[in-house]
This record gives C-alpha cells, structure tokens and sequence, in this order.
C-alpha cells in the first residue's frame, strides 16, 4: 500500500518542494551546506574529496528532483516501457556526466572556483563504477544515455556487485589484480530498503490441485535470499527526462536469518548464512568472453532476473490490465543470454502463480522478449550443467524441457524427415552431464534476435543460429549496429574538439544529431580550422604523455605517431599480433644506418587492457610488452624512433584520456570474431584514424568514411575456415619475418624465453588458431603505408577531419533508435518543458 499526502495538505507540500539549484551562488550554497551538514566537514576540513562529495551531492539533488517528476509521469502516461536487463553496467564516473546532461557544467566550474578548487581535479576525485568487463558493459551504459536523452521510458535492470572488475597493477611487468571495493562513498545510488523481493533456490516441486481442480506445479522448501533495490538516476542530455537504473543487492532474509541459531549461541554459524547470502552480489565474474560454468554465477543470473521479473510484473499488475496486454507495456531486452531465466520466470510466474494456460503464457512470454548475441565465439556461449540446474532451480529446469519438447514437435512436424536437426537444435545437448544451451532457450523465447553489427548479424544465421532461421524465418534475425553516446565519447572526453566543430557548426546539435558532423567537410580548406583542430590533437597527446610520464616514468615525445591498442586483452583480439609486429619494427631500426634512421617517423606503441585473473595466454602477452618495453625504451640506437608503453588499469575514464590522444589505434582481431568492437568508434570519432581487420564494425565504419581513410589488412572471415584447415592439414610455413622476430625472442633479447614460449608455440607449432602468422606480412606492410601517410601531415588531417564528419552512423542515439522501432515498439514520453527547455 503506498502512502500519499492527503488532498487539503498536497499546496502546503508543493509550497516547499524542493527545487534544485540553478544559479552559481545557489551552486556553492548547496555544495557548502552539503559539506557542512551532510559531510559534517567545514573549510577547514575540506580537500577535493569533500568538494567532490558536496559538488556531487548538490547535483544528486537536482537529478532527484527530476528523476522523482519522470517517475510519476511514466507511471502516469501508462504507456509501454523498456527493461533493460544486463549484468553489467561499465558507467565510469558520473559528476562530470550529470553537469554535462543538466547543462550546468560552466556554473559548477565558476562556483567551485571561488570555493578554492579547480574543477578538473574535483571530477578526478571520483572512483569509476565499473560495474562489467568490457564493451557488452560500456554499451549498456551508452544505452542508457540514449534512452534517457531520447525521452524513452526504459528502465536498466542489473546487479549491485560489491566489488566491480579488479584493478590492474602491473609489478615487475607482470598483472596483479587488486579487490575494487568502490561503495565507499557512492552518492549517485539510493537504497530502497522498502523494495525488497525473497528469491527462492533450491527446495523441490511438488503437484497439487488448485480450488478449480487444476493440477499446478509447486516450488518448495530450499532457501530464501533477499534482493534489496538500489536505484541510480540516469539523467538524459537536456531533457528532463531521468530514468531509472535498478541494481539488486543480496541480503540475509528477515524469515531465513537463523534466529534459532543466533540465540542458542552459535553466532558464528548464524553470521556464516548472513555472508553466504551476500556472496550473490558480492563481485562481478572477471571473464570476458569465456564462460566457466560456477554455480555462484547462475545463482546470481537468477537472483537478478527473479527480482526484476517480480518488479516488472507487480508495476504491470497495479495497471489493472489483461495478460494478454503484457507485450503492449512491456519489452525486456536480454544483453547476451546472461538474463535467459528472465524467460523461464515468466512463464513460471504466469502459469504457477497466476494460472494461466500454457500456451497463452508463452505467446505473451516471445512477445516481450527480444535477445541480442554478442560473440559467436563457441567458448563464450552460455550453457548450464543440466544436475546443477536441477539442483538449484528445479522447477525452472521443468520448464525448460516442457520449452523444449514442445518447440521439438514443431520442428519435428516441419521437418519430418530431419532427426539430426532435432539433435541440433535441442535446448537440452545430450552431452554428459547434459548441458542446457542458453543461446537456444533465449532466441525461442524471444520474437527477435540481434547481432551487434552487419557481418556479426550474418554471421549468426549460418553459423550458430542456421536451423534456427530455417525453423523461423529470416525475419526473426536482424541487425543493430552498436553505436557510442557521443555526449560521454566527445563532448566530455574531448571538450576543446566539441567546442570547435560547434564554433563552426553553430551549436551543439550535433550532440543529439550526429549526423550534422557530415557539414565539417565544408571546412576542408579553412586552414585556422584545420591549424586549431591540430593544436587540440597534440594537446590531446601532450595530456596522455603527462599521464605515461606520471605512472610509468617513461617519456614519450608527444611529437611521434601515437598507436593504440586499449580492450580486453584476447586472443583474438590479437595484442599477439601488435606486439610482434612492434619486436619487427625494433629489429628494423637497429639494422638500419643513421641515414635511413633519420627518415623514420617517430613512434609509440602503447597497450593496456586488463586480462581475465585465469587466463595465462593474455597474462604472457601483457608480460611480452612490458618486456619489450623494458628493452626498447632503455635502447640509446632507438630513442624517440619507438617507445613501447604499457598503460595500468584502463578503464572508462583512463579511456576519456586515451582516446582523444591517437593517431592510430588497432582493431584487429582475426576476420569473423569480433562481434562489432566499439572502441573503433570512439577513436575515429576523436579524429583518429584506425588500422583494422575486415571484422564487426570496422566494415561498416570502411563504408562510411571510405577506404581511403582507413588502413585495412589481413585475411576475409570466409576464408578463415579454410586457412585453419590448411593449418591442421597441410603443411604449415611461418611468415618469414615472423620467425626472426621469434628468432629474437628465443634468444632471450626481451628476457627469459621460457615465459614466452606457450605464446610463441600456439602460433609455430599448435595451428596458429588466430592466424596471426597468414596475417603478419600484409600487417606489417600496412604499418609502412601508415607511417608513409604520416608524413603528409596535410593529408593526413584531411583523412582526420572527413572521417569525423561521416561519423553519424554511430551514434549510439541511432542504435537505440532502432531498437525502440523494429524491435520493443515503445514510443517516446515527451518530457515537460521547464527553464526554457
Ligand atoms: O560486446 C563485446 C564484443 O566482444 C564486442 O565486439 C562488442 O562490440 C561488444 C558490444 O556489443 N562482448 C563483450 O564485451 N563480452 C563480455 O564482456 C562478456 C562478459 C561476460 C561473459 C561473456 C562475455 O560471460
């Protein structure tokens, strides 16, 4: 029952509602009285991290206050929302965001002055919330600027981790991982403790009849964990409009807590359940890209889909509508298949506790549901061990293979002939154990399904999902090419180049319509633009150089080409490659003479990118640059001619660093497996050129900017196959240069070749999975046309400048755009129009 302020009072109350500041005195009234009262600090006391915490606590408020008006007018407008489940949300730092969205970043900036503080070192205060690995994270996060700045009704739906994604120390040039705890002062999430949900695991199911004499499943006994909502407002860019992110955090139940025990003097037994439960959200599983199967990971998939679904549905059931209705007020979007039991909760909740028939409930249950694939890659796809399932969720399980039976007979009726496309396309593997394949589970349950980019989205239909689309249709399967919010990946990361493309463009509409970047062409030929745009390039340069000097003590001249490889650290993303090619470029200059020295442009490689804690290839990799660096950056013959840099603990905001600081930055993963890579983006639109594989958006950035602008190399994704075959079956020869520069390694130039050498093996002698050696030789001839482009610096900006304009595509505006058109069907909520907005 909720609680409202009678009629007569409701003036009284309006009278004082609060209003947020908008003035720069009120500014520094609100952040003063913040680090007063609420901080209990004065100015005697107070450093950036108390101007910080006021400065955030004055914004909150003004978030809040919108937040609160938007809430009640989604609730209101009684339209269709968005649910956005993800288990990660790589926000980054959100004081600088919420400044930029409110349109108050100029007042902040003038009262922290005459407070004492710079604003820059305020806004550096912040600890990023980085709640996900890697890109399926980021773009979540993207998603929700988007959704809000568009006025769409959406909610994001995840889990409050105790302990985000490690920090990366490099020590003796090797990783080490250190806990995030970063809830230590967290202004921006608001416990709800009144919206609490009891998620049930283990027990057993049992049949009964109900009153109608209807035979109903009946989950029982187990244990009950309780999911606490955090909320997080997420402002959109000059709109009112402020949505919602819910994050659940798990908590020992009232009913559970072993009250029994605690008084009977087993404290420590009673305090052991309490910390068992908050185990569920306690810390987010480092993998990108590989699935490893722990139970504690499935419990928390569930714990965090039961507590939405039961969210959803309760917000669904005070609407007072049909069942039937379900689909019209509500999409749920599954990132990748981590969310898949949402499906199975659903059909659980409408015909266990709510009677519905079967089959009414499933229509209603593929109507709401739409699922997006990030990786067709067979190591990261999601299957469950059916014991584990049993035990845990047994009634879920049920499920599942009543799911699977039936969707088998349809097939079988379609298909009556074609037993192995049974066996194929089975929800349950008969593997042993028996595994259940989530990605299956997740495209029946849902009525569309997306790839992440145009080859990534083909890719799906003829390698993973090919039955499927025979079973289905083509129309099922669609593609949505992954795009970046230019407010976080321009404005903010990159101010001076936003504030000259608006000198020219006149405004910031391009902020909220990228397209309108395409009219920077006209500039071409304005020679103070072209010098400006320069400058703020080398600035750019000059700021991430500081950085390198500060934390590695190297220093780099901000004059040489700047080339960047920042992502996960992957085999197939291939820092392998990069690193080799760096080792060749190294043996190059020191058998060069003075003379042919001297024509060399000046370079540095620089890598960061953290590597799954279990994953020793990509920890030999991050060893194998530092090495090289140690070696190369110490080297009198080499100089500014090649510095190599390792750069710890990237993360989002070392990214708002970084990417407005390169001259060229690598994306080149083996053809076919990278979904669509985003970063791509992010570079380019800070005018950056890249040096990429035919793979995921690097295709579709070729097309928009034109292969002129754009360094392409290496093998096609349809010749992959055949290139592993000829490796396994023929007989492998290494690329010549390749095996000087493992010549070079072996001979211990970069150290003890031992730690080395499972790396140097997986490419000699074990298949070459990654191609790197087909691709080596076309790579390396690739760097010369870059370094040759580099000399024209002319030309060069020319390339610069055309590519940022054709950017539009990108936006991740356009990405949710499409979402909310050809597969949720929501349409925007028009936000009330208030301070002349
Ligand atoms: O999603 C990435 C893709 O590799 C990249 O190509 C794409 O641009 C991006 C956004 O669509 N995938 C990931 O980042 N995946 C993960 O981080 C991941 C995390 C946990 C998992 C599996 C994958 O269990």
């Amino acid at each position: 029952v909720e609680a409202s302020i009678p009629e007569p009072q409701r003036d009284a109350w309006k009278k004082h509602s609060a209003q947020g500041f908008t003035t720069k005195e009120q500014f520094e009234d609100e952040t003063v009285r913040h680090v007063e009262t609420t901080l209990a600090r004065s100015l005697f006391n107070c450093d950036e991290l108390a101007a910080y915490s006021g400065a955030s606590l004055a914004f909150r408020d003004r978030l809040v206050i919108e937040w609160n008006r938007t809430q009640q007018r989604q609730t209101f407008a009684d339209q269709k929302r968005v649910y956005y489940l993800s288990l990660e949300f790589l926000m980054g730092r959100a004081l600088d965001n919420a400044m930029l969205n409110v349109g108050l970043k100029d007042v902040a900036r003038a009262g922290l002055k005459d407070l004492g503080f710079r604003i820059e070192d305020v806004i550096s205060q912040e600890h990023d919330a980085a709640l996900g690995n890697g890109g399926l994270g980021r773009l979540a996060a993207c998603f929700l600027d988007s959704m809000a700045t568009l006025d769409y009704p959406a909610w994001g739906y995840g889990l409050r981790y105790r302990y985000g994604i490690f920090k990366q120390e490099i020590v003796d040039g090797y990783q080490v991982e250190v806990p995030d705890y970063w809830l230590d002062f967290n202004p921006w999430e608001f416990p709800r403790h009144d919206i609490t949900v009891d998620i049930q695991f283990y027990g057993h199911v049992s049949r009964h009849e109900d009153e109608d004499g209807k035979n109903i499943a009946v989950w029982e006994g187990g244990e009950i964990v309780d999911a606490v909502a955090y909320d997080v407002p997420i402002p959109g860019y000059q709109t009112t409009t402020t949505n919602n992110l819910r994050l659940w955090s798990s908590k020992a139940s009232k009913g559970e807590f072993d009250f029994q025990k605690f008084n009977s003097g087993e404290y420590e037994a009673s305090v052991g359940d309490q910390q068992r439960a908050e185990t569920i959200s306690a810390v987010l599983y480092p993998n990108d890209n590989l699935e490893r199967g722990k139970e504690l990971r499935l419990k928390q998939q569930y714990f965090w889909c039961a507590a939405s679904l039961y969210d959803i549905v309760r917000r669904f059931k005070k609407s007072k509508k049909a069942w039937s209705a379900f689909p019209d007020m509500v999409a749920i979007q599954l990132n990748d298949t981590h969310p898949t039991l949402a499906i199975v909760e659903l059909q659980r909740i409408l015909v266990d506790l709510e009677g519905l028939d079967w089959a009414e409930a499933w229509n209603i249950v593929q109507n709401t549901f739409s699922y997006a694939n990030h990786t067709v890659m067979p190591e990261a796809l999601e299957k469950w061990s059916v014991p584990v399932m049993q035990n845990l969720l047994p009634r879920h399980l049920q499920i599942i293979y009543e799911v699977n039976s039936q969707f088998l007979h349809m097939v079988e009726k379609q298909f009556p002939k074609d037993r192995d496309m049974l066996r194929r396309v089975s929800i349950i593997e008969e593997s042993q154990p028996k595994m259940v394949q989530m990605a299956y589970l997740a495209t029946i349950g849902s009525h569309k399904v997306n790839g992440v980019a145009e080859l990534h989205s083909d890719l799906i239909k003829t390698t993973i999902f090919k039955d499927f689309v025979k079973i289905y249709g083509p129309d099922k399967f669609t593609n949505v090419t992954n795009g970046i919010t230019p407010r976080r990946w321009l404005h903010q990361a990159n101010p001076r180049l936003s504030e000259l493309i608006a000198s020219k463009l006149g405004g910031y509409e391009f902020l909220t319509d990228l397209t309108k970047l395409n009219k920077l062409e006209h500039f071409l030929d304005d020679k103070d633009f072209k010098k400006e745009w320069q400058e703020i390039k080398y600035a750019n340069k000059v700021r991430l150089a500081q950085h390198i000097v500060n934390t590695t003590g190297v220093r780099v001249n901000p004059k040489a080409l700047f080339d960047i490889q920042v992502k996960r650290i992957h085999e197939y993303k291939r820092q392998q490659l990069n690193i080799l090619g760096v080792i060749h470029r190294y043996l190059t200059i020191k058998a060069m003479s003075a003379e042919e020295r001297k024509k060399l442009a000046p370079r540095v490689s620089i890598f960061g990118g953290k590597a799954a804690p279990g994953y020793w290839m990509a920890k030999t990799v991050i060893h194998l640059v530092c090495s090289v660096g140690e070696v190369v950056n110490n080297d009198k013959d080499v100089g500014d001619l090649l510095k190599v840099i390792y750069i710890e603990d990237y993360n989002v905001s070392k990214a708002e660093i970084i990417t407005p600081a390169s001259d060229i930055s690598e994306h080149i993963s083996t053809a076919g497996t990278e979904a669509s890579g985003t970063s791509n983006m992010k570079f380019v639109l800070n005018g950056g050129l890249i040096i990429g594989t035919c793979d995921g958006a690097n295709i579709e950035i070729t097309r928009e900017v034109g292969e002129s602008n754009i360094f392409l190399f290496g093998n096609l994704a349809e010749d992959v196959e055949d290139l592993r075959h000829a490796h396994t079956y023929g007989n492998f020869k290494i690329d010549p240069d390749l095996a000087k520069v493992f010549d070079a390694i072996k001979g211990g130039k970069f150290g003890d070749a031992n730690r080395f050498s499972a790396l140097c093996n997986s490419i000699i002698d074990q298949g070459d999975y990654y191609l790197v050696s087909d691709d080596f030789n076309s790579y390396i001839k690739t760097h010369t046309l870059v370094d040759e482009a580099y000399k024209d610096q002319d030309a060069w900006l020319e390339k610069c400048i055309t590519s940022v304009s054709r950017m539009g595509f990108f936006s991740s505006d356009r990405c949710i755009q499409e979402y909310a058109d050809m597969i949720w069907n929501v349409e925007p909520l028009v936000p009330e129009q208030r301070n002349g907005k």
